[in-house]
C-alpha cells in the first residue's frame, strides 16, 4: 500500500498561466480587479498558489499569450518566485488564416505557417527548459463535404512528424483531443482513439493528454485513463469540470465522484509517482469567480480526490472482485469516497509549515487587495480573441 502521506506530499499539480487572466464566453468576458497584465504577474500569482498549497511548483505557458522578449529571464523570474515554467502550449486557433484549419488547412502556405509556429514553440521549450509541448488543434469542419476527412488526417500526420523530429531527447509531444468546438461537424483530433493512433504513428516521445472537459456526455473517462496507462501513452491531464460541454469549471466542482474514479485508476496504475511521467495540470477559466482562490480550490479538490483514492482498501477490493461480490466491491470504493480526508490534508499541510486551510490563508494574506491596488493601468491579460 502506498505511503499515503508521503504520496500526497509529493503530489504535483501544474497551474495554467491563462487561468489567472481574464476569460469568458462568446457572450461576455468579465474583467476583474487585479488581473495580471503580463506573464510575470501571472507567474507571481501562480507562486502564491504554490506557497499556500505546497503542490503547484510549475506553470504552463501559452504561446503567444505568454510571449516575452527573453524567456530565459522569465524562467529566472519564476525561479526567484519559487516556481518553474512547465508545459508549453502552442496556439494555432486564433489567427484569421486558420479559419479552415491550421496544420490540416487545404492551403499548403497556411499549413507551413502553422507548422512553423509549432516549431517555434520547440524553440521556446529550449529557452525555458520545458520538456512538454502540448498540442491542441481547433481544426475541423462545420458541414459535410466541406473538406476531405482522410486528407486532413494526412496533413495532420505530416505536421506532427515534422515537429516530432525536432524534439530533443528528453522532450515530448502531448497531443490533446476534443470532441467538438469550435468545429461542429468534424474535429480532426476528436477523441482518445484518434490521438492515441497518431502517437503510435509518431513514436515513444508522443503521448495523449486527457482534458476532462473534452468528451461526449456520459463518457467513462476513467476507462480511457486505465487503457492509455496500460499502453504507456498517457502523458498528461488537463483537469477541470463541466455540467454540459467544455465548461472549464473548477476541477472536482461539477463531479467530484468522477475525479475520484479517475484518480483511483491513476493510483491503481502507480501513475502518481513522478517517475511515471504523467503531468497533472489544470486547464480552467474563472469567468465570474475570483481566480486565485478558485485555482487553490481546484488544487485542494484534486488533493482530496487523490487522498480518497489512496485510502481505497485494495486487498479487500481485489478479494471482492475475485469472488464476484459486486456489492462488496462497490462498497469498498464508496467507503473511500465517503471518507472525509480534509483533516488528513490539513495535518499534512501543517506538518510542512503550511496553513491547514490555504483558501482562508489566501483571504487573510491581503494579496487580493494588494494586486487590485497595484495593478492599475495597462491592459489586463486575456485570450485576446
Ligand atoms: C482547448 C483547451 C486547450 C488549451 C485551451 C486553453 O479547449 O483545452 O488545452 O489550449 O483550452
Ligand atoms: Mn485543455
Amino acid at each position: 500500500m502506498p505511503d499515503v502521506r508521503a504520496t500526497l506530499r509529493a503530489q504535483r499539480i501544474e497551474t495554467p498561466s491563462w487561468a489567472y487572466a481574464n476569460s469568458g464566453t462568446r457572450f461576455k468576458v468579465f474583467a476583474q480587479p487585479g488581473v495580471p497584465r503580463d506573464p510575470y504577474e501571472k507567474i507571481a500569482d501562480a507562486a502564491v498558489v504554490h506557497r499556500l498549497t505546497g503542490v503547484a511548483p510549475t506553470v504552463s505557458l501559452h504561446i503567444p499569450w505568454d510571449t516575452v522578449e527573453d524567456f530565459g529571464k522569465l524562467a529566472a523570474y519564476a525561479e526567484e518566485q519559487g516556481v518553474r515554467l512547465g508545459v508549453i502550449n502552442a496556439n494555432v486557433f486564433q489567427d484569421d488564416d486558420y479559419k479552415l484549419g491550421s496544420v490540416t488547412n487545404p492551403d499548403p502556405r497556411i499549413r507551413r505557417k502553422a507548422t512553423d509556429h509549432l516549431l517555434a514553440c520547440v524553440d521556446v521549450m529550449n529557452a525555458t527548459g520545458s520538456k512538454d509541448l502540448k498540442l491542441w488543434f481547433s481544426d475541423g469542419t462545420n458541414y459535410p463535404g466541406q473538406d476531405d476527412i482522410r486528407a486532413r488526417q494526412d496533413r495532420l500526420a505530416a505536421a506532427l512528424r515534422e515537429v516530432y523530429d525536432r524534439l530533443g531527447d528528453d522532450q515530448r509531444i502531448l497531443l490533446e483531443y476534443k470532441l467538438f468546438e469550435p468545429a461542429f461537424y468534424t474535429t480532426d483530433v476528436p477523441d482518445w482513439g484518434t490521438a492515441y493512433a497518431h502517437t503510435l504513428e509518431l513514436g515513444p516521445k508522443a503521448q495523449v493528454v486527457i482534458d476532462t472537459g473534452h468528451h461526449a456526455p456520459g463518457t467513462n473517462i476513467e476507462f480511457i485513463v486505465a487503457f492509455l496507462l496500460r499502453q504507456r501513452r498517457l502523458g498528461a491531464f488537463d483537469f477541470n469540470s463541466r455540467f454540459y460541454a467544455d465548461d472549464d469549471l473548477m476541477a472536482g466542482a461539477a463531479d467530484p465522484f468522477q475525479l475520484f474514479r479517475i484518480m483511483y485508476e491513476i493510483v491503481r496504475g502507480d501513475a502518481l509517482d513522478p517517475a511515471a511521467g504523467i503531468t497533472f495540470m489544470l486547464d480552467q477559466c474563472h469567468n465570474i469567480e475570483a481566480k486565485i482562490p478558485a485555482i487553490i480550490r481546484s488544487v485542494t479538490n484534486i488533493q482530496e480526490a487523490t487522498a480518497k483514492a489512496l485510502i481505497v482498501d485494495r486487498p479487500a477490493l481485489a478479494a471482492a472482485q475475485q469472488e464476484g461480490d459486486v456489492l462488496a466491491a462497490n462498497a469498498v470504493l464508496m467507503d473511500a469516497f465517503s471518507t472525509d480526508v480534509r483533516p488528513l490534508l490539513a495535518e499534512i499541510r501543517q506538518e510542512q509549515g503550511l496553513a491547514a486551510d490555504p483558501i482562508a490563508a489566501y483571504r487573510a494574506s491581503g494579496y487580493a487587495e494588494k494586486i487590485s491596488a497595484e495593478r492599475v493601468g495597462g491592459t489586463q491579460a486575456g485570450w485576446g480573441a
